[in-house]
């Protein structure tokens, strides 16, 4: 199996989780939106972004769905498959909605943006992420306060996935320091090796 990657946010959680779960991948380092590559790479990924799982010649993309996938490899139940499946289901979809939607625009003008571009980002769409990442972080601080994880008692994909721009915080300017509850699950995260270095000997 190969698992195609950028250095960039939903890969790493990709290749978190493969680290995580020791799947038995090779990483394949890819240039997605490379002119010279944009458009071979839609063979393996009709949207032209990473990651891709490959396997036995067919394709999975959707970091979500290649996640589900390596953890049933696993026999893992970091991708939850029974009574806390919702719950899992619930943080995922939320995330993807609220906290790493708003999370997107501090992420991308202040990480992404600078390696190509020498203008300012735009001052508005940073204001807006912020202002919505505030109001969403509430909830999750809030939620974290007597928990030690999202689901159950252990670890599942919903930390990873609620927690996929947190490894930027710092130069993505997200306040994680005003959310105590989440900077503590933050840093619980960070102590697993998988998800501190995913790109470690890449
Ligand atoms: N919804 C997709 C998003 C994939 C995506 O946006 N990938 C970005 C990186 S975060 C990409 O491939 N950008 C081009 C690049 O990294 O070179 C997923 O969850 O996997």
């Amino acid at each position: 199996m190969k698992l195609y990657y950028t250095k960039n946010l939903n890969p790493r959680v990709a290749l978190a989780a493969a680290r995580y779960l020791k799947s038995p991948v090779e990483f394949v380092a890819c240039s997605p939106q490379h002119p010279a590559h944009k458009e071979a790479f839609k063979a393996l990924n009709p949207n032209a972004r990473a990651p891709v799982l490959e396997e036995n010649g067919k394709t999975l993309w959707e970091t979500d769905a290649i996640v589900c996938r390596l953890s049933a490899i696993a026999k893992s139940d970091f991708w939850r498959v029974g009574d806390e499946q919702p719950d899992m289901i619930r943080w995922i979809s939320w995330a993807t909605h609220h906290l790493n939607r708003a999370a997107d625009p501090l992420y991308f003008f202040r990480v992404v943006w600078p390696t190509f571009m020498s203008e300012a980002p735009p001052q508005e769409k940073l204001d807006e992420g912020l202002h919505n990442f505030v109001q969403h972080a509430v909830v999750l601080n809030d939620y974290l306060a007597d928990r030690k994880w999202l689901v159950g008692g252990q670890l599942s994909y919903a930390d990873f996935r609620a927690a996929s721009a947190l490894p930027f915080a710092a130069q993505a300017q997200i306040p994680l320091a005003d959310f105590p509850n989440m900077q503590r699950w933050h840093n619980q995260l960070m102590e697993l090796k998988a998800w501190r270095t995913p790109f470690a000997g890449l």
